[in-house]
């Protein structure tokens, strides 16, 4: 039997809540005002309509300088960040100072551009980074009121590797409270908007950088994803996202840590406008020049219709999963623990409570988890364990070395906000590749009749990350890529 008595109870409860929940929310919930004049400003610098790939180019070869780019990205974040409440805290001055000792670099430089380039692949160029991760100086809070004025005193690892390959931080962008949800809402920094059209949800948990690059205020991005956190937010605004093969990159230094088995499933990843930027987190960009050279030379390759019936199940695997716990037996930390930051656990009915009377500093995603979490036992049921086993070796026996398969990255193109509450289970179409530990990559594929951004996920075999960046190059070169909002 696939689901208990009381999962059918609970799914049941859900359903007649949604009416309820959807007039209170129409009263309550904060929502930006929507109309003509709120359409983001054209984008008239040539500078922010290229990769970094090319935008290091430019600056090594003395084209353009460090300090024009930043500054043309500063200006495109002031123009836009009004409207779209993505980048919540900046470092810009900081940014330009970086940005002119990158030119002193560049005047000094003895050696030949490829010695800069081995050197310093990003040399100059600017990137952001959710604000869930360590950045120097920038808040550390994730979007829980009670850390307000926490500050980070390092750099995360994937921080660190680009600010070593001459990358300029321009500041931190927002998620979701604690990076579970997906919409990017809090109450220390509000609500961040889509920018193809701001009565839309940008996606979480890693929305501000979904939002600020499809906006044209940044190029390349950092995010993490264990349940479509970089995903989601690449499909609703239209640029890539990669969530690579788990335990390719380094997860630490995020707030909060993992703890039982989410270790596994938790991936930090690239986000970005223009496909050929995307291995820059990875450094593949060999092994990606060979496979595009490899499709574009046999692309008669053959694409098969799949049914795969366990991915019915996908919720219940990945549910299960995240509250498993892990060899020693240890559980992962309670959200409502969380939720309260060290030891101060919160009670979900009294924060509930306090919401219905606009009093909670908590959203009603993070509440409304914290209320579910208890009916997830630390010991998977049997049932699905052997579903995501099964799972598991059907998928990885298909797809081998050679093998992509596309899948939807969510049923919807970006709801309205708050509209997620009331279709809970639709990340599972990225969640349960988080638990087969698959790499994928979220690629656009235009826009669609409203307007809004279209894409899919490319899955390949563990390891064969390679393929799917390909595959995406590809794919830029024949749907456009990224477009930008406001031109619609
Ligand atoms: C961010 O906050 C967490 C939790 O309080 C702490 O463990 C971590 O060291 C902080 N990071 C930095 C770089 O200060
Ligand atoms: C809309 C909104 O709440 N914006 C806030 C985002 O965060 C910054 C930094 O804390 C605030 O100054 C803004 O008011």
């Amino acid at each position: 039997m696939a689901l208990t008595r009381f999962e059918r109870l609970v799914a049941w409860a859900l359903r007649a809540c949604r009416v309820f929940l959807f007039a209170v929310f129409q009263l309550l919930a904060p929502r930006p005002s929507d109309g003509p004049s709120r359409r983001l400003p054209p984008i008239t610098n040539p500078l922010l309509t290229v990769s970094g790939m090319q935008l290091a180019q430019k600056i090594r070869r003395k084209e353009v300088t460090s300090v024009e780019v930043v500054q043309a990205y500063i200006d495109r974040i002031q123009e836009v960040n009004p409207l779209i409440n993505a980048m919540v805290k900046d470092r810009f001055s900081a940014a330009l100072q970086e940005a002119a000792q990158a030119d002193r670099l560049v005047e000094e430089e003895k050696g030949s551009e490829e010695s800069l380039e081995d050197r310093l692949p990003l040399l100059g160029v600017p990137f952001t980074v959710k604000e869930a991760f360590n950045l120097q100086g920038m808040p550390n809070t994730t979007g829980l009121v009670s850390r307000r004025g926490v500050i980070s005193g390092g750099d995360a690892p994937t921080v660190t590797l680009l600010k070593r390959a001459g990358a300029i931080p321009l500041g931190v962008t927002n998620s979701s409270e604690l990076c579970m949800w997906m919409e990017s809402h809090n109450r220390l920094y509000g609500i961040t908007n889509n920018p193809y059209n701001i009565g839309r949800i940008p996606g979480g948990s890693s929305g501000g950088e979904g939002s600020i690059l499809a906006s044209g205020g940044s190029v390349i991005g950092v995010g993490s994803d264990i349940g479509g956190s970089i995903r989601l937010p690449a499909f609703f605004n239209g640029i890539f996202g990669h969530k690579p093969t788990s335990g390719v990159v380094s997860n630490e230094g995020q707030f909060p840590p993992c703890s039982g088995l989410q270790q596994d499933f938790l991936c930090t990843g690239p986000m970005c406008r223009y496909a050929e930027d995307l291995p820059l987190l990875l450094r593949l960009r060999q092994a990606q020049r060979q496979v595009v050279q490899r499709l574009e030379a046999d692309l008669g390759v053959k694409v098969e219709e799949l049914h795969i019936p366990q991915l019915r199940y996908s919720f219940h695997i990945w549910g299960a999963m995240m509250a498993a716990a892990d060899k020693d037996g240890k559980r992962p930390m309670a959200f409502a623990e969380l939720m309260g930051d060290h030891g101060k656990r919160v009670w979900p009915v009294w924060e509930l409570a306090k919401w219905i009377l606009g009093q909670s500093s908590h959203t009603m995603a993070a509440i409304g988890l914290a209320l579910v979490e208890k009916t997830q036992s630390s010991q998977p049921s049997a049932f699905i364990l052997q579903q995501k086993e099964e799972l598991q070796t059907q998928l990885e026996e298909l797809l081998g070395t050679d093998g992509v398969l596309l899948c939807p990255t969510h049923p919807h193109i970006a709801p309205k906000h708050h509209h997620p509450l009331f279709t809970p289970f639709d990340f599972s179409y990225t969640g349960i590749f988080n638990i087969l530990g698959l790499p994928v990559t979220q690629c656009p594929v235009g826009l669609g009749r409203e307007g809004l951004p279209l894409g899919l996920q490319l899955v390949a075999g563990k390891l064969q990350d390679h393929l799917t960046l390909a595959t995406a190059h590809h794919l830029e070169k024949a749907f456009g890529g990224w477009r930008e909002p406001g031109m619609a």
